[in-house]
């Protein structure tokens, strides 16, 4: 068993799109922190919740060992880990506690703007390129096509015109990088934004309690936003 701590440590990410809206989010909440001098750890003055700043896709990996309790992620970030954990037989121990309304985006697949588009069996024997192969391995499963994925952890969209693939399953919300890359979305596999994330299994007392306070606070923050 591991030792109990009596604070409650949610997980943001240091830099990119939710890092600003998720530590707004929190302070609408009524929480204050006092930095670290390495500004990877923040400690909480107003509430025994402290944050810790890292990179988006180790958050739920964070949730699963314990390490953090919460934290602030894409769904589709959230959804890949654990339909990774499904296809390797594993039971998922972190799951959505609360969608934050902000970071909207989708997760599509694209093909090229000259392709007539007919349905997914089209894409059998194709390769898509893609960071969410556990999702688009899912789909094309669902959909009963047979195709290579081809994992890249960027520039997905110019893989088409790289020849390294014939389609791409990425995340859009403009919908400008597809069409300055000449690639147009034909089907979506997730609706993501950010989510609250946590273990599936609840907390022990105190930070039961103070999990129990921060969502509803995070309900109310909610609510007068919308
Ligand atoms: O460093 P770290 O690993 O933490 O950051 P990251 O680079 O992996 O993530 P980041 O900051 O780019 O994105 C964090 C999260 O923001 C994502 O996981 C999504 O949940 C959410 N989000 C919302 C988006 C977008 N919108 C988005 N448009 N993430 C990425 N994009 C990219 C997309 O991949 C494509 O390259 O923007 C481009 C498309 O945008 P449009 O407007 O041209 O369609
Ligand atoms: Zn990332």
């Amino acid at each position: 068993v591991p030792p109990s701590r009596d604070r409650l440590r949610i997980a943001i990410q240091k830099s990119g799109r939710l890092a600003e809206p998720a530590r707004t989010l929190l302070a609408s909440c009524g929480l204050h922190w006092r930095e670290s001098r390495d500004r990877l750890f923040c400690y909480g003055e107003t509430l025994p919740v402290d944050l810790l700043l890292v990179r988006d896709d180790d958050i739920p990996g964070l949730i699963a060992d314990g390490v953090c309790d919460l934290g602030v992620v894409g769904r589709n970030v959230l959804a890949e880990q654990q339909a990774a954990q499904v296809a390797d037989g594993r039971e998922p121990v972190f799951r959505e506690w609360l969608p934050l309304g902000f970071g909207g985006c989708r997760l599509a697949l694209a093909v090229p703007e000259d392709w007539g588009w007919q349905g997914p069996a089209q894409l059998s024997g194709k390769r898509i390129a893609t960071s969410y192969p556990s999702l688009l391995a899912r789909w094309l499963a669902d959909e009963g096509v047979s195709a290579d994925v081809v994992m890249l952890s960027g520039s997905v969209e110019i893989a088409p015109r790289l020849g390294q693939a014939d389609a791409i399953c990425d995340l859009v919300s403009s919908g400008a990088t597809l069409a300055a890359n000449q690639l147009k979305p034909v089907a979506t596999l997730c609706e993501s934004e950010a989510v609250l994330a946590g273990p599936v299994a609840g907390f022990d007392a105190v930070r039961g309690e103070l999990a129990a306070l921060l969502m509803r606070r995070l309900d109310g923050a909610l609510r007068i936003r919308h």
